[in-house]
């Protein structure tokens, strides 16, 4: 129920009778219910499960680039509406924010953010009053602080070579970040793992890697994209077939690795960015300048 209604229901006098009282401290309860459940779904790693089938894409907006990258923050810190856009994959510096959807749709911008440097490929997120961006042609994750507008922190990718090893489509797309219900991720290649993904985890506190995955995937060369739902690597076979398969799957949790073969749809066929939204449970993608989501469907407990 919306805040709005919640007022009419409030006793407005002060003849107040205990029934009323029960039912204003019923609703008072559900709304903290509401807000406690969205803030702990967040947290709720333990509840999320597999990645069951992929929906057809839903088309929102149209934009000039070809690639690009463009989201919500899943902890909702930046608003539930708000969009960000990182357009293009390389010179570009300035991350637009919309209100919500509707202002994306006409353009019309509530802020810009200059940052300090430019970036590469499409693999920027925000979580929470936080981006998360490769520094173009550097191996370092920026942190910069949304509120402050000011670089919050560099977190160094030990083993990253820029440029030298990226998903098919190309864009210097080496380094992709990636949130699920767990926190920060990052996907990437380099000149090891015979040119295989790794999936690092960032702890977002210290500013630093915790954990590296050497993944047993295709080369990211062959790769079309890459995210993770609870816990779990998808690796997207194709970026450019418009009938294409999640074709990888490894379980962080268990260690577990398998070929999912969930259909996937390239609608657009050049999808430069598929990232997983744990708030929203959706993926947003950039299809040849189409802004799109999938609607997922989710394993039963
Ligand atoms: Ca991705």
């Amino acid at each position: 129920m919306p805040p709005s209604n919640l007022g009419r229901n409030e006793p407005r006098t002060t003849t107040v009778t205990p029934r009323s009282i029960c039912f204003t401290r019923l609703l008072m309860n559900s709304m903290t219910w509401t807000r406690q459940r969205k803030v702990f779904y967040i947290l709720e790693r333990d509840r999320c499960t597999n990645i069951k089938s992929v929906g057809n894409p839903v088309t929102h907006n149209a934009h000039y680039y070809g690639a690009g990258a463009w989201m919500k923050d899943p902890l909702g810190i930046m608003g539930t509406e708000t969009i960000l856009v990182m357009a293009n994959y390389e010179s570009n510096y300035v991350v637009e924010e919309f209100e919500n959807m509707d202002m994306f749709k006409v353009g019309v911008t509530r802020r810009k953010y200059t940052l300090p440097y430019t970036w590469d490929g499409t693999g920027g997120v925000v979580y929470g009053p936080y981006l998360y961006f490769n520094r173009a042609n550097t191996p370092y994750i920026v942190k910069y602080n949304l509120k402050t507008e000011q670089e919050e922190a560099r977190i160094s990718m030990s083993g990253y070579t820029a440029r030298n090893n990226y998903y098919a489509w190309g864009g210097y797309s080496g380094m992709d970040l990636a949130v699920d219900e767990q926190g920060l991720w990052v996907l990437w290649g380099s000149t090891g793992n015979s040119r295989r993904l790794y999936a690092s985890t960032i702890d977002v506190v210290r500013n630093v890697i915790t954990h590296n995955y050497a993944l047993n995937t295709e080369q990211m060369s062959s790769m079309g994209n890459a995210f993770v739902a609870c816990g779990v690597i998808y690796c997207i076979d194709s970026y450019n077939s418009r009938s294409t398969t999640i074709n990888f799957a490894y379980d962080t949790k268990t260690g577990i690795q398998w070929n999912p073969n969930i259909q996937f749809t390239n609608q657009y066929t050049y999808n430069s960015m598929v990232d997983y939204n744990p708030r929203e449970r959706v993926l947003y993608a950039w299809d040849r300048k189409r802004q799109v989501t999938y609607p997922l469907t989710f394993e039963e407990h």
